[in-house]
């Protein structure tokens, strides 16, 4: 990342808007059973106007994603995922929203990327799905590739780290050279540490305070980072009633909007959120921060200027 934008060296994938900032994505889970939102969008209409709404709010990107992976979550049929989600990436990429698929896939990918969605969000980064990687790169679309290790039902009990950021940078690196030998342009790449799945709260505050060591895998280039930390259960955890009582998800949005100033100031690329808003203004302020930052660095370097 540049230096006006944060403290790591950030990177922008090819063929993106960028603005200067960290960019927000709001989530749409057209889902029954999720756990920050389930069932609040599941019907169609619901779920487009939610997208509709997360534009407006100051979106730049809306992730629709229709199978939940909570933990414990079983998987549903590649039909039922795409009969939720299909018209839902349909109605917004027609009305320009700038759409990404969250589906581990390959036939909800092909479908959203036909109509119109320009980026897949896969949380198993091709594990789940070994043709992903070459429909990504077939579609020519953008690819997000989240540290996982395996699905939801079991993936408590593999949160075994020894040194949980030199692991997950490992085992992302290891995906993103198999993408990239699959055909993925690794210019369309983004990396994604993957908070909560097969992570405790202490591995999630490890990652989020090592995101330039994970952008860089260990040497250049340096890939952009996307952070997912909304409403999830370290954050409920951290804000526990004196009791030890986790906060509900819906009472960690303010949390959530600390994580993502700190985590735009740290060179993330992309936040994953569920209320935009606030985040919005929040990455505003993370740039606004660093630009000055740069420009006092800068005129103690030219003291004479
Ligand atoms: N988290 C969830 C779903 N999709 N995608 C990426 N890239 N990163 C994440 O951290 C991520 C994701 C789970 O959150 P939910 O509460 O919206 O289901």
């Amino acid at each position: 990342m540049a230096s006006d934008k944060g403290a790591t060296d950030q990177a922008v994938p090819a063929g993106l808007a960028d603005p200067g900032r960290c960019l927000v994505m709001g989530a749409v889970n057209v889902t029954p059973d999720s756990f920050s939102d389930g069932g609040v969008w599941y019907g169609t209409d619901s779920a487009i106007s939610h997208g509709l709404d997360l534009a407006a709010a100051g979106a730049d990107i809306v992730d629709v994603g229709g199978e939940s992976t909570r933990p414990g979550a079983q998987r549903i049929s590649a039909a039922e995922e795409l009969r939720r989600v299909g018209p839902v990436i349909t109605a917004l990429a027609a009305a320009g929203v700038l759409v990404s698929v969250d589906t581990m896939r390959t036939e909800v990918a092909e479908f959203a990327v036909e109509a119109g969605a320009r980026i897949v969000n896969d949380v198993s980064g091709g594990l789940a799905d070994p043709a992903m990687p070459g429909l990504v790169a077939k579609a020519g679309v953008h690819y997000v590739v989240m540290h996982w290790r395996g699905h939801s039902h079991d993936m408590d009990r593999r949160a075994v780290y020894d040194d949980v950021v030199g692991e997950v940078r490992d085992e992302l690196r290891r995906r993103v050279e198999t993408v990239i030998a699959e055909g993925v342009d690794p210019s369309l790449l983004i990396v994604d540490p993957g908070l909560g799945f097969a992570k405790l709260p202490e591995h999630n505050w490890a990652l989020l305070t090592h995101l330039g060591e994970l952008a860089n895998l260990g040497g250049p280039p340096s890939l952009p980072v996307l952070v997912g930390a909304s409403r999830k259960r370290f954050l409920g955890r951290l804000l526990a009633s004196p009791d030890g009582t986790p906060r509900p998800f819906t009472g960690s949005d303010d949390a959530t909007v600390a994580v993502t100033a700190l985590a735009a100031a740290a060179g993330a690329w992309c936040v994953r959120v569920h209320e935009v808003s606030a985040n919005a203004d929040a990455v505003r302020v993370a740039a606004a921060w660093c630009q000055a930052a740069a420009a006092g660095a800068a005129s103690v370097a030219r003291p004479g200027e």
